[in-house]
Parts: C-alpha cells; structure tokens; sequence
C-alpha cells in the first residue's frame, strides 16, 4: 500500500495536461479559419509607399532662417540671430518623400519692435535682409529646388512704418509696426498660399551678401530673394512645392 500512493497525484497531473492541451489547441486551430476570410477579402492591397529620398539643403540667410519640410522642421541656423553679424552659410541635410513642401522663415534681425538696430548708438538704422538656397537630391546629384520669384511669402513683420523715426531718441515708442499673426498650419502641404504674394529677385550689390555665401557654389538657377522691401518687412514666411525628383 505505501508503495502505491506516491503515483497517484503524478497520474492525475498527468491527465489534467491533457486536458488543458487538448482545449488550447481547439482554440488555436479555431482562430484562422473565421478571420482569415475577413483580412483577405475586405481589406485592399495597400499602396506602395513613396520611397524617402536624402536632400541636402544650403542656405544663406541676412540673418536667420529655419527649414520645413512637409510641414516637418528639419532643420535651423545655427548662429543666433542675436548674434553681431551673424552671417554664415548652413548645409543641412534631410530625408522625405515627393513632392516636397518646402517652407522657411526668415528673419532680418530687429532689435525690438520698432525695426531698427543699434538702438542708442551712432550706427542706429533699419537693417536688412535677403536670403537664398538651393535643395539638392543627394541620390542624383542633382539640384531639385532654388529660391526663385516662384516662391511665395507672407510678412510677418513689418517695421518701422514711419522712416521718419531713424533718428529718434526713442523709436521704441516712436517707430509704428505691424505685426501678422503667423496661419495655423502654414508649413503643411495642404495649406492654401494663393493669397501670398511672389517674392522678389534682387541682386547681390542689392543685398551685399556677406560671410559663408561664398563657401557655396550656388546654382545659376538660385536666387537672392525677399519681399517688396528689404529693410521694412523683417520676418516672412515662406513656401514653395518641388513636385518632381
Ligand atoms: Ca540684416
Ligand atoms: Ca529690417
């Protein structure tokens, strides 16, 4: 008899194992044939997606940009527009899909509200700006993108109004500005720039470019670009579609 006991909790672990496997298998072999009817003959084939594609972008902005692209920020100028001249060329370099939507902000560097710079000191005055670059698809080589009359902007702001104020004591009180709230959701491909207006191409003894614009070799097709007035309209949005590869 004392022989026998210690088998029988074994024989019943034994058959409770069974037990179990046998309901988990029913189960596992019940779950494809109902669902996979369903995935097969109402789910359509998904598009292929486009493939991301490397770009490089070189700009050169009098004073200061940042780059979106699909309405993704890819990138920005490193030097502070805080910075005393701060002039150089930046490379920045991105992945996305076709068509790209490009869109940047610029910024001619202001000391306040009134527009001007050296606020106080014997070189106070409106500054100015002017900007450009070039976008290249490092998979060819080749240059997709320029800034170009093509480009469309919108000012954001806008200062001093009244010129007359150069030489004021005061033109943080004496200066008038305007200022534009930025749209919602300007940097998104679907977004409607039709009312923006063209930019305008200048030359370079127009802008006077300065540090770094020469360590770029600039395409013949990229343009020096700004809205109407290189010395009032301070910050400005900007947007442009490159369609093709
Ligand atoms: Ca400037
Ligand atoms: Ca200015």
């Amino acid at each position: 008899m004392k022989r026998v006991l210690p088998f029988l909790p074994l024989l019943l672990l034994v058959a409770c194992s069974d037990d179990g496997s046998s309901a988990v298998s029913t189960a596992a072999a019940s779950v494809p044939t109902t669902a996979a009817p369903a995935t097969t003959s109402t789910a359509p084939a998904p598009a292929p997606a486009p493939a991301p594609v490397t770009f490089t972008a070189e700009v050169w902005a009098d004073n200061w940009f940042s780059l979106y692209v699909n309405g993704e920020l890819v990138g920005e100028d490193s030097v502070p527009i805080t910075t005393e001249r701060s002039f150089n060329a930046e490379t920045i370099t991105f992945t996305a899909t076709y068509p790209l939507t490009i869109a940047m902000v610029t910024k001619d560097f202001k000391q306040d509200d009134s527009g001007l710079e050296y606020i106080g000191t014997a070189r106070q005055q409106m500054g100015d700006g002017g900007f450009i670059a070039q976008i290249t698809d490092t998979s060819t080589g080749k240059v997709v993108a320029t800034t170009t009359t093509g480009w469309r902007g919108l000012v954001v702001h806008r200062a001093p109004l009244n010129t007359d104020c150069l030489s004021s004591a005061n033109p943080s009180t004496d200066c008038q500005h305007e200022i534009t709230p930025e749209p919602a959701d300007w940097t998104s491909p679907t977004f409607d720039d039709s009312a923006w207006t063209a930019a305008i191409q200048y030359t370079a003894a127009e802008v006077g470019p300065k540090e770094g614009y020469d360590t770029i070799t600039w395409s013949p097709a990229a343009a020096l670009i700004w809205s109407g007035d290189l010395k009032i309209d301070n910050t400005i949005l900007w947007r442009a579609t490159v369609t093709a590869g």
